[in-house]
């Protein structure tokens, strides 16, 4: 009874935070992976690993993360295809690039 418990909170907690398609890490000041494929609707997690804060910018302004603290997360659901060149605002060399088909 209480394992049965346990899975319905576990699903319950599931439900509310949709899966990312793809986690990107901000790590040494690159996006890693560099670049990326996924689909119309899918939601990618973007991890800051460093100790400095960074920011996830779309060069086209189609959105912005904000400061993103160290070992913060931020996630987006893309729901329009294209292709989308990342920077950040901090660290003008850091770039990466998302493809969305
Ligand atoms: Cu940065």
């Amino acid at each position: 009874m209480k394992n049965a418990l346990a899975i319905l909170a576990l699903a319950v907690l599931t439900a509310a935070a949709p899966k990312p398609a793809l986690v990107v890490h901000l790590s040494d000041f690159s996006f890693k992976p560099a670049s990326a494929t996924v689909s119309v609707g899918d939601t990618v997690e973007f991890v800051n690993d460093d100790a400095f804060p960074h920011t996830v910018t779309a060069s086209s302004g189609a959105f912005d993360s904000g400061n993103l603290d160290e070992h913060k997360s931020w996630s987006y659901t893309f729901k329009k295809a294209g292709t989308y060149a990342l920077m950040c605002t901090y660290h003008p060399n850091m770039k990466g690039m998302l493809t969305v088909r």
